[in-house]
Parts: C-alpha cells; sequence; structure tokens
C-alpha cells in the first residue's frame, strides 16, 4: 500500500467512525409496568378515558382477555409481557396515543423510533384506518398530515404507507418490527445503516423506513418540513375500523456534526495519519 492510499484509508475510517451517529436513548416504553386493561401513564397522552368507548388503547398481555370495560383484548404476539393494543369497534371511534420524545416540550434534530408492531386482527377492506406520526411535542392532531413530519399509513389488508411507496406486510398478524430514522433539519445526515454494515445519507426534511430491518422506504419527505420532531403518535380514525398493537417502543436522538466541526475533524485525521507515516518511515 502506498503512502497517498494508506493516507486515504486511513482518513476514511476514521472520519466515518467519528461522523457516525451515536445514539442517545430518548423515552422508551416496553408496557410491562402497567395492568392488564390500562392505559399507559406517565408521558402517554390519550384521548379517551380508559373505558369503552369503542376505541381506545389498552395494555394487553400475553394471554389476552376481557378488559374491565367488557373490550375483548387480543394476546400479545411479542412473547412475554404487556403491549399496547389500539382496538377501533366503531366507525365513528378513534383510538389515539401519543408521547413525547423528551421531557417538557422538548423537539429534537435527529429522532429514531424503533418498535414492535403487528396488526393484530384485521379488519375487511382496504380502507386507510390510521397512521403513525412523528409531530410536534404539543400536538394532538395525529390524523392530519398537516400537522406531522413523518406520516405512515395504516391500512385494513396489513399494509403501511408512505408518500410515494407503500409495502404489504407479510403475515401481518404476526410479530414484526419498525424503525423510523428523520431527519428534521436541512442538511443531509449520515448513520450507519439499521439494515447491517455501511453508511445511508438520509436527506433533509425527510425520513427512513425500515420493517424487519430492512429499508423499504428511503428519504421520503416530510409532510410538512416545519413541524418539529417532538412526539410520537399513532391513531386510528373515525369513518373506518382497524386494529394495531405495538411493543418495546424505544426513541433516539443524535447530532448532525457541523461543517466547521467536520473540517476540523479531517485536519486532525489528516495529521495523526502524516504522524504515523512519518513513524513508519523511520522503522
Ligand atoms: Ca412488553
Ligand atoms: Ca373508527
Amino acid at each position: 500500500m502506498d503512502k497517498k492510499t494508506l493516507l486515504l484509508s486511513l482518513s476514511t475510517i476514521a472520519l466515518s467512525a467519528l461522523c457516525q451517529a451515536q445514539w442517545t436513548d430518548l423515552v422508551s416504553d416496553d408496557f410491562n409496568s402497567y395492568s392488564f386493561g390500562d392505559q399507559p401513564g406517565g408521558n402517554w397522552y390519550n384521548t379517551n378515558a380508559p373505558s369503552n368507548t369503542g376505541g381506545n388503547d389498552n395494555v394487553t398481555n400475553e394471554e389476552g382477555g376481557t378488559n374491565p370495560y367488557g373490550v375483548t383484548l387480543p394476546a400479545s404476539v411479542f412473547g412475554s409481557g404487556n403491549a399496547l393494543y389500539f382496538y377501533d369497534l366503531s366507525d365513528s371511534q378513534i383510538a389515539r396515543a401519543g408521547i413525547n420524545f423528551g421531557d417538557n416540550s422538548q423537539s429534537y434534530d435527529i429522532v429514531r423510533a424503533s418498535f414492535d408492531f403487528s396488526f393484530a386482527q384485521l379488519t375487511s377492506g382496504t380502507s386507510n384506518f390510521g397512521t403513525i406520526c412523528f409531530t410536534s411535542a404539543d400536538t394532538d392532531a395525529f390524523s392530519g398530515g398537516t400537522t406531522h413530519s413523518v406520516h405512515i399509513s395504516l391500512f385494513n389488508d396489513g399494509k403501511l404507507g408512505w408518500t410515494g411507496g407503500n409495502l404489504s406486510v407479510s403475515d401481518p398478524t404476526g410479530a414484526h418490527t419498525m424503525d423510523i430514522v428523520a431527519n428534521g433539519t436541512d442538511s443531509n445526515f449520515s448513520y450507519t445503516s439499521l439494515a447491517g454494515s455501511g453508511s445511508v445519507t438520509l436527506s433533509a426534511y425527510s425520513f427512513d423506513l425500515y420493517v424487519d430491518g430492512v429499508l423499504v422506504a428511503a428519504s421520503v419527505g416530510f409532510t410538512t418540513p416545519s413541524v418539529e420532531l417532538g412526539r410520537f403518535g399513532i391513531v386510528t380514525f373515525g369513518g373506518t375500523e382497524g386494529e394495531f398493537m405495538i411493543d418495546n417502543l424505544e426513541t433516539y436522538t443524535t447530532t448532525v456534526p457541523e461543517p466547521a466541526e467536520s473540517a476540523a475533524l479531517l485536519a486532525l485525521v489528516v495529521g495523526l495519519s502524516a504522524l504515523v507515516l512519518r513513524r513508519r518511515r523511520k522503522l
């Protein structure tokens, strides 16, 4: 390996290591601290009181059963422990729950949400029955795209949809994983692919979607770029029925290196590489 090649490889390796996102934990919930039939508490925002309104979000467990309000909750498909079940048994009702990524009313430039999901029980038809969204920290309008940055549609036949694409989930009532990485800045953002090795570049004001560890949608533009990344939400609509289940929600943030910071890092790496080369020559 000649000097220039070595310098270039060292710089590339060091720079990619330095510039890759280090994820910092934000809010998470495995729902295991709640009792069967509860609504999740803490930072969770819920629409309805924990009663049978025909649409709600309630904690189920590995056995399922009838909750104190007379609603049958299916068993968690995610193994042992609790999961959160969104039921919507009436056209006129909605189920809606959301949680802020951070405390207070904070928003973040970059947010990643990873969780298990299942369509729980399929409802007939192909209607768009609900949405998964990222929205601002104080928004509780989870169904309207104008209030969303990230917007992923849920369909009755077990399909996920987004601007410009969709995915029919195979075995939709089984257990699956979803990862969403959202970039709320006006610059590209690079991170190590959640699908394994390699670097992914995510465009400004857009998100990547992984299902079962596979990148199924890259750099999907935010529905409304000005909406900040403050809250994760799921809603099922009035006007349709549909069911959904999640578990093991984990959210993270990281920072985008500033151009000045990257330039300083590059200078440092080049300097160190030159030093290494000089020492090698002396051997
Ligand atoms: Ca759980
Ligand atoms: Ca409904």
